[in-house]
């Protein structure tokens, strides 16, 4: 049987607690709720990325984001030159966008609704990757044309230090750290907010290998 201090430095013991973590009035992080998922949301998205590959984009002020990108769903967020859209063809093949797999729609949906976001219905869904080094600066989302729906984010590998701010840039901002299978709903009052990801430190993850992969889950159109 093992004592008290085995268990306590057992290697699952290392892992984040689940469980709902309130961090805005209508946000919160879900705690390793993509945990069970993973078997079934990592072959799908491996499908996504071999129709639509990872790209990094442009700025429209004419900076390459260190984060590459690529999307699923009806529509893709995509930037250049002339500015930052949603998109119903990728770019690159000119092709629509890969369907959005049903696993990762219902991952979505019922993580919103645990969030109180009932009927959560996304219809783009990004995919973010980050090397180490790179990071997301502090921005909100506005290209959505409604912002009544929720945003739900998946987070998986490497661990990442998320920044929420307020509504003004200039507003301080809260650290809250990510790690693999965490999932973060922001919705209502909380959806405007600015928010980025500090530079990803140096690390390969068990599983997904030295990256950190973001989802995230929005009602675009
Ligand atoms: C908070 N992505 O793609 S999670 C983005 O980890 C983006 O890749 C980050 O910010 C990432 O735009 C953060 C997603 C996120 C999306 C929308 C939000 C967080 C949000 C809206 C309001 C507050
Ligand atoms: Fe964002």
């Amino acid at each position: 049987m093992p004592g008290p201090t085995e268990d306590l430095f057992a290697d699952d013991a290392l892992q984040q607690p689940s469980g709902r973590e309130q961090i805005g009035d209508e946000s919160y992080v879900l705690r390793g709720y993509a945990l069970p998922w993973i078997d079934r949301l990592l072959p799908e998205l491996r499908r996504v990325l071999a129709q639509s590959p990872f790209r990094r984009m442009v700025t429209p002020g004419g900076f390459t984001m260190s984060a590459a990108l690529s999307s699923c769903g009806a529509l893709g967020w995509t930037t250049d030159t002339s500015g930052y859209r949603y998109s119903p063809l990728d770019p690159r093949s000119q092709q629509p966008w890969p369907r959005m797999p049903q696993a990762l729609r219902q991952l979505a949906a019922e993580a919103a609704a645990d969030a109180g976001f009932a009927d959560f219905a996304p219809d783009a869904c990004l995919i973010n990757r980050y090397v180490p080094g790179a990071k997301m600066s502090l921005h909100q989302d506005k290209n959505e044309r409604h912002f009544g729906a929720p945003v739900v984010s998946v987070s998986l590998g490497l661990p990442a230090i998320f920044l929420f701010g307020g509504h003004e840039r200039s507003d301080k901002t809260q650290k809250v750290s990510l790690f693999h299978g965490d999932v973060v709903v922001w919705g209502g009052v909380d959806r405007l907010r600015f928010h980025g990801v500090m530079p990803i430190k140096e690390g390969v993850h068990g599983v997904m290998g030295p990256q950190r992969i973001n989802l995230t889950f929005r009602t675009a159109g």
